[in-house]
């Protein structure tokens, strides 16, 4: 179990606003050992991955990696890493045993990033019932102007929104009448520092700008668990997951 003497307070603000931002969840020492990982994932393992592990915001330019899936399936580092202090912590706020599903490297590169469009990642999972979450890992310092993420606070509570299909690789649904009064008096821009964690509930209404930085990547990781409870709708997932690579394979996106 993840206890530590702040936990009351993490869980009180999760459940109440759908997500909770922990400052230096990771100390200076295990962060830098984490990016020496990402570093030697993506000098080893990534060139050995297929076009639906990898993204670019375009494909021709290798600096444009925006995204990488599934990391603790292609290594055992990730994979102890996503087993260890994330899973404890998942198992302490959805309150049951959980299942890791996927850790995720998200970059936002100078003036190529694109943003997130406004989503719930409950739309994406199929979940009955909808017992998930995301962490969000800070790797370099994540603000207003390199993309910070934005969450819609209370909106776990308020239900699942219509989405429809957007033009952004690794986003593929976004809310389609996203900006309501209630949505912009309800935005709360969480600015991080390396190390820092967000948590958010998969209802939970959130989106980020676009990389306006000249020079400063936007670098995370993305912890997804599902509660033990979440009935998935596979063959639906499926489904879906196939018609998306198809289009995308046609778009020339990956
Ligand atoms: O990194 C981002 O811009 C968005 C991440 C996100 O939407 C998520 O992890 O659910």
């Amino acid at each position: 179990m993840y206890l530590m003497k702040e936990t009351p307070q993490i869980v009180e603000s999760y459940n109440r606003d759908g997500f909770v931002a922990i400052p230096s969840f990771f100390i200076p020492e295990k962060l830098e050992e984490i990016k020496f990982e990402l570093s030697r994932f993506q000098k080893q393992i990534m060139p050995r991955l297929g076009s639906s592990e990898v993204f670019y915001e375009d494909k021709s330019n290798s600096k444009s990696l925006k995204q990488i899936q599934r990391m603790h399936q292609h290594d055992s580092y990730f994979f102890d890493l996503m087993n260890d202090e994330p899973r404890l912590l998942a198992e302490v706020l959805l309150g049951e045993e959980v299942v890791p599903k996927n850790l995720q490297y998200f970059n936002k590169p100078p003036l190529l990033g694109s943003a997130t469009p406004p989503h719930q990642d409950g739309y994406y999972f199929m979940l009955e019932p909808c017992s998930a979450l995301t962490m969000w890992l800070a790797l370099d310092v994540v603000d207003e102007e390199n993309g910070c993420i934005r969450y819609l606070r209370c909106s776990h509570k308020k239900g699942m929104r219509l989405h429809n299909r957007t033009q952004t690789l690794g986003f593929s649904q976004g809310i389609t009448d996203f900006g309501t009064k209630d949505d912009i008096a309800n935005e709360i821009v969480c600015c991080a520092k390396p190390g820092d964690l967000l948590v958010h509930q998969a209802m939970t209404v959130h989106r980020a700008d676009s990389n306006n930085s000249i020079s400063r990547n936007r670098r995370a990781l993305g912890f997804i668990f599902y509660g033990s409870s979440a009935k998935e709708n596979i063959e639906a997932h499926q489904r879906y997951k196939m018609k998306l690579e198809k289009e995308l394979a046609l778009e020339g996106k990956i």
